[in-house]
């Protein structure tokens, strides 16, 4: 397939998450749909080397930063909210804690993050969050 004389042409959400890049990651599908423009997974031949630059390691920390918050936004609100993270969660330890665990340890994370109270992370405050865990962006 040549995509490049057709730059209209988009790639299909199936192909690209079974990539040896995407294959194991539990946020594939988030990640995919992050950066495609019509919000269904298909990515342009220019989303698709967006996203590319953004998850090799040469990219800078504010430009993971701010893909991260999109991923993690389960329901684009522009906000983590406890059932953001909490999918977050469940996804990144593959379902190994229960669910009262998983509770607890985002209603912690969410608590300590939150620098105006409001019980939801802005991109303020996830930036201070990540601040905290400098490994979390690896
Ligand atoms: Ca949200
Ligand atoms: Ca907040």
């Amino acid at each position: 397939m040549d995509y490049t004389n057709d730059p209209d042409v988009k790639i299909p959400l199936a192909l690209i998450v079974n990539m040896p890049e995407l294959k194991e990651n539990p946020f594939r599908n988030r990640i995919v749909e992050s950066f495609s423009e019509d919000g269904q997974g298909n990515l342009s031949f220019n989303d698709f080397v967006d996203m590319f630059s953004v998850l090799s390691e040469m990219a800078p920390r504010e430009l993971k930063a701010i893909y991260a918050f999109k991923i993690y936004d389960f329901n684009v609100d522009n906000y983590i909210c406890k059932e953001d993270l909490e999918q977050t969660l469940n996804r990144l330890t593959k379902e190994e804690l229960t669910p009262e665990e998983v509770i607890l340890v985002c209603e912690k994370a969410i608590e300590e993050a939150d620098l105006d109270g409001d019980s939801k992370l802005s991109f303020a405050d996830f930036e201070n969050m990540i601040s905290r865990a400098p490994d979390f962006l690896r």
